[in-house]
């Protein structure tokens, strides 16, 4: 790595309910940082790739005015803040390059819970409370409905209580906030989840190879961490039962068996989750010594 070795830069959030999972994706991806706690730029060590820490909401306009060329944002953050840049710029534009199933939450509409809904239209002429603006009016717009929004940044949940709004557009997970303020969600404006993105500036081809590569890894560790690899003995004609059931494995590996001519082992990837009942399957259809290995890295 030299002093002109070009470089690209990502965006994570530095502190919040995405952060340790951004780094660990990105360590995991084979990136090594000088890291300090208290720093927003950490270097990276062993390839030309450098790490911004800042507030997620930053994340959208880094990427769209260039100063960084990777981005991992909740795709409820990503959706709103380009749907504010363009009103400056109309083309303004991210690609979401993969999601990465982590932050998982849902923007919602909650109205008090002692009131019934009938549906969208009922917010007709009323106040909603909430801070993701533009998509709750885009929401609105689709659904026919013309009520005020009111812009809150913090506590939106208390609007109702206060009297300030007669529902609000939040985030949801658990749901435990919306109960603890008598809410309940009742339509879904958004599902979200953390994922990557890439702003539109254009790269030299050195960087474009880079930052290819480097996508190239983060979907590379999205990918075995959903795949297995499962080892099973198998009655020699129960073979194309079996195959069946193992989920998202193309051809398998079959390998003989030493003394055993009726049985075979077979090794196969399985690209979809494993769970127990897809090993009692496999067990029921004659499988045994079925072993479940998790897969590290994978290119493929
Ligand atoms: O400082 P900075 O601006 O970077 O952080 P922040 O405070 O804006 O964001 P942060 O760390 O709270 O959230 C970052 C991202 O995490 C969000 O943009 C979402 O993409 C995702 N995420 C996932 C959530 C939640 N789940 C979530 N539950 N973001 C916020 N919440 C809030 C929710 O609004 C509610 O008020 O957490 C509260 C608890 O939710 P319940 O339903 O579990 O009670
Ligand atoms: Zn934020």
């Amino acid at each position: 790595m030299t002093e002109s070795t070009p470089r690209i830069k990502i965006a994570i959030q530095k502190s919040g309910r995405l952060s340790e999972d951004s780094l660990r994706l990105l360590k995991q991806s084979g990136l090594q940082f000088e890291s300090s706690k208290d720093k927003l730029f950490w270097f990276g060590r062993n390839l030309p790739v450098d790490l911004l820490l800042v507030r997620d909401d930053d994340i959208p306009r880094l990427l769209l005015e260039g100063v960084c060329e990777l981005g991992i944002v909740g795709e409820n953050v990503a959706a709103e803040k380009l749907l504010e840049a363009r009103k400056r710029r109309p083309d303004a534009h991210l690609d979401n390059l993969a999601a990465l199933e982590f932050g998982y939450c849902r923007l919602m509409l909650a109205i008090p819970e002692d009131q019934e809904y009938s549906g969208p239209k009922q917010l007709d002429g009323g106040r909603v409370a909430t801070s993701y603006p533009r998509l709750t009016r885009s929401w609105l717009r689709e659904n026919g409905v013309e009520a005020e929004i009111v812009v809150l940044n913090g506590a939106v949940e208390i609007a109702p209580s206060l009297g300030t709004a007669d529902a609000i557009v939040d985030l949801v997970s658990t749901g435990t906030t919306l109960r603890a303020n008598h809410l309940k969600p009742v339509a879904t404006v958004l599902n979200s989840q953390a994922a990557l993105y890439r702003g539109r500036s254009r790269l030299a081809p050195e960087r474009q190879a880079l930052l290819d590569k480097l996508v190239q890894r983060v979907l590379g560790v999205q990918r075995a961490a959903e795949t297995k690899y499962v080892m099973l003995h198998a009655p020699r004609d129960r073979l194309a039962r079996i195959s069946e059931i193992l989920p998202g494995a193309e051809t398998p590996t079959v390998l003989p068996l030493e003394g055993q001519p009726d049985k075979v082992a077979v090794h196969a990837l399985c690209t979809e989750q494993v769970f127990w009942e897809h090993l009692e399957e496999l067990k029921s259809a004659g499988a045994s010594a079925i072993l479940v290995l998790p897969v590290e890295k994978m290119l493929v």
